[in-house]
């Protein structure tokens, strides 16, 4: 196999810890093929002119990481507006939150063929390209225009909604089309799949040649789901570390008198934050035997704040659990702690087994890691409770969970009950079933999937 490139939104170095498993996993991969990792610098440059950046290169071990400025323009339409303004309330089902401002699709349109023009420029005939996200669809078709002709694979990380809330894009069919310049698209559940096939039978008339693949446009593109997956074993070393037992023990000590239900997240409306705290609001309503007992730990990390919607939702979250708090809460008891700060990623672990349930109920969510990395690092012997949104793409591969649907918010407070109140050998069943699971197709399983599917594409 050539060299691997992979394009990403973000690029990290993998040998920092505080990357996380996706960046230590693809790392790892570019690592045995001595690797290129290419994305945006993170940096916003205030003067600069739209459309160009300055490209930066270095050595992370065996792996070459290239990375481009932005300038603020360039910023402001093709990060905030087309994708996180568009693309990801959309693709989210949220089509109420999307700002389809007409000069964002510019932006998105000149930020790619910018990076695609700087990526050329560093690539050797016998690559094989992995672009991933929603903030880099048209990357293939501008490689193809500049005559590239690699294979190029595309694993998109969130939803892909139903046709005709794709529809409602201005752009959705050229944002479809862009999706068939590339070999092999992956998504990461099979309801995606089955939408995009019910996509490009109804709006585009492509020609179905098989369950995995399509024609259209002169080109033939397989499609396939691939359900991302955790590494487990950084995982086990994370919760084995120092910080990690620190953060267990200072938990266990704090709450000890407590039953702790958890949610860790990036706050952003698909998480089902507001229904999530209504849900417990319910639960400390219909079964007060929790009362002074039961107490939710919400870790909501910043993020994307520039755009309106999060900020909206911050201000209805705090004062949702102002209100739940001044209602319930006792002189010694504080039904709510909402965070809204970033956990080390070295202590995650600790706080997911100082868990007695975890509270995973997104609105709408690709796969959703946290599910996988909460059952990864609870003590099999007294493993805490997983209850999971069917919406979260997890919940195709998570049945031994206690599904949930947020939006039924007496549902969820009964099914929060549930766990509360379940048999240790109950929960050591559910849980052992769902650790092979998360073990099977973790993520070295994702990726292997992934690139052998990419390979054996005909170029
Ligand atoms: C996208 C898709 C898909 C969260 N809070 C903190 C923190 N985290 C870490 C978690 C986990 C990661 O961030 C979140 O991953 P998710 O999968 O839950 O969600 P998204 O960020 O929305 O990711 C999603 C994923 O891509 C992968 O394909 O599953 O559906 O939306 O690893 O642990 N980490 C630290 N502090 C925090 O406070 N250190």
């Amino acid at each position: 196999m050539g060299r691997l490139v992979v394009v990403s939104n973000r690029v990290a170095d993998p040998r920092k810890p505080a990357s996380g498993g996706l960046a230590v996993a693809v790392g790892q991969a570019l690592e045995a093929s001595g690797g290129l990792w290419f994305g945006w610098s993170g940096k916003v440059v205030d003067n600069g002119t739209p459309g160009e950046g300055d490209l930066h290169l270095h050595q992370a071990g065996k792996v070459q990481l290239a990375t481009v400025d932005l300038s603020r323009d360039d910023h402001h339409s093709y990060y905030l507006g087309y994708s996180n303004g568009v693309l990801w309330p959309v693709f989210h089902y949220r089509v109420d939150l999307a700002d389809f401002d007409a000069g964002f699709i510019g932006g998105y349109r000149r930020v790619n063929q910018m990076l695609a023009q700087k990526l050329a420029s560093l690539l050797r005939p016998d690559d094989i390209l992995w672009v991933h996200d929603y903030h880099l669809i048209p990357m293939a078709a501008a490689l193809r225009a500049m005559g590239c002709q690699q294979r190029i694979g595309f694993f998109l990380h969130i939803p892909l909604p139903p046709p005709l809330i794709l529809a409602t894009i201005p752009h959705h069919e050229w944002l479809v089309r862009s999706l068939f310049a590339y070999d092999l698209v992956g998504f990461q559940t099979k309801a995606d799949v089955a939408h995009f096939s019910s996509y490009v039978g109804t709006e585009i008339s492509a020609d179905v040649l098989g369950e995995h693949e399509f024609r259209a446009y002169g080109k033939t593109l397989q499609v396939q789901a691939f359900p991302i997956g955790i590494d487990v074993d950084e995982l086990a070393a994370l919760a084995a570390g120092p910080e990690s037992q620190a953060m267990e023990e200072q938990m266990r000590t704090e709450y000890s008198r407590r039953r702790v239900l958890l949610g860790v997240e990036r706050m952003d409306y698909s998480k089902g934050l507001p229904q999530r705290f209504k849900a417990f609001r319910l639960l400390l309503q219909n079964y007060p035997e929790n009362l002074g007992r039961a107490t939710l730990i919400q870790i909501a990390a910043p993020s994307r704040e520039a755009v309106d919607a999060y900020a909206t939702l911050r201000q209805e979250l705090e004062s949702l659990s102002g209100a739940i708090n001044s209602e319930f809460g006792q002189l010694d008891w504080m039904p709510m702690r909402s965070i809204h700060r970033n956990v080390a990623r070295k202590r995650l672990p600790g706080l997911y087994r100082a868990a007695a349930v975890a509270l995973v109920t997104p609105l709408r969510d690709g796969m959703n890691l946290v599910a996988k990395e909460f059952v990864a690092a609870q003590d099999p012997e007294d493993p805490g409770v997983l209850v999971l949104s069917r919406f979260a793409g997890a919940a195709e591969q998570m049945h031994e969970a206690l599904l949930v649907n947020p939006y039924d918010t007496a549902q969820t407070a009964e099914t929060i009950q549930l766990a509360l109140q379940m048999p240790l050998a109950e929960r050591q069943r559910r849980h052992q079933a769902l650790l092979r699971g998360v073990r099977e197709e973790d993520v070295h399983w994702w990726r292997q999937q992934f690139l052998h599917a990419l390979a054996a594409t005909q170029p």
